[in-house]
């Protein structure tokens, strides 16, 4: 018997196969889920369909977290599909490419207000849309922030403001929702390699920081993620909601 064995779980945010969100598929299929995902344009379809195949998901969806049409489309699916959904993962995230260098000074209201959209408030829609399917099986929400929303990085600027938004945004939804025993919890992960993480300056080094000074003196990998996220989707963390969930070889305790 699997971990998630009988649980049907959706994945938003999967973009090649260094993507945490695949990582947390691959896992979650492992362990004996159905499997949903999702893709957010059709550049992105040619890499997620084939992974998908690959692990055997049941649905493969598009969905721009911007369109609250998307949003109804894959949740009126998962209803006809399986009447009820375990677990929902959030692995999304975007800001304009010249907003994440520089000043913070220089981030333009449009640039906020899209890194806050997809970033933080793409949450709280995805929560709102699967709401009467995860209630249905007491499910569990999970989405992935990083430290730069609670301390100050370079160039991570204005997607620091939207984890900030993000989780918050946790703590808000895990009230509003614990009630119908549907939990919401973030995964805060160190620095990882991912496409998002591609081209955008400073990476190298806060990664080096983080193998010199963390307690555990290397980083981390997708996969040590994933064991996080089956914890948090997974009865054995029945008690636990609101909680951001540091997997980052223990860097954010070190001043
Ligand atoms: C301090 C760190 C160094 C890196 C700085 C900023 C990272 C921001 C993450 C953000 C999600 C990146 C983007 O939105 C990039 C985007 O402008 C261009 N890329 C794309 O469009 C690709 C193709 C798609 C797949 O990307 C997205 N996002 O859709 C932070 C490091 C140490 C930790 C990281 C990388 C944190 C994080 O939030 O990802």
């Amino acid at each position: 018997m699997g971990l998630l064995t009988g649980k049907k779980a959706i994945v938003f945010g999967i973009a090649n196969e260094k993507s945490i969100a695949w990582a947390i598929a691959q896992a979650f299929r492992r362990e004996g889920a159905d499997l949903a995902v999702t893709y957010a344009n059709e550049t992105l379809a040619k890499r997620v369909i084939p992974l998908a195949e690959s692990v055997g998901a049941s649905l493969v969806l598009p969905c721009d977290v911007r369109d609250d049409d998307d949003i109804k489309a894959v949740f009126a699916r998962v209803e006809r599909s399986w009447g009820g959904l375990d677990t929902l993962v959030h692995s999304v995230a975007f800001a304009n490419k010249d907003e994440l260098k520089g000043s913070f000074l220089n981030t333009s209201r449009e640039g906020f207000s899209l890194a806050m959209d997809i970033s933080a408030y793409s949450l709280v829609a995805l929560a709102k849309g699967a709401h009467p399917l995860l209630k249905e099986r007491q499910g569990s929400i999970i989405t992935l922030s990083y430290y730069g929303g609670q301390k100050v990085f370079p160039n991570y600027n204005v997607m620091g403001v939207a984890k900030a938004a993000l989780e918050m945004s946790v703590r808000y939804l895990a009230e509003a929702v614990g009630p119908d025993g549907i939990r919401v919890n973030a995964i805060s992960a160190g620095p990882l390699k991912t496409l998002a993480a591609a081209g955008v300056g400073g990476f190298n080094q806060i990664a080096g920081h983080v193998a010199e000074k963390a307690p555990l003196r290397r980083n981390i990998s997708q996969d040590e993620v994933a064991g996080a996220a089956l914890y948090l989707a997974s009865d054995l963390s029945s008690g636990v909601t609101g909680e951001v969930h540091f997997v980052d070889s223990g860097y954010n305790i070190i001043g």
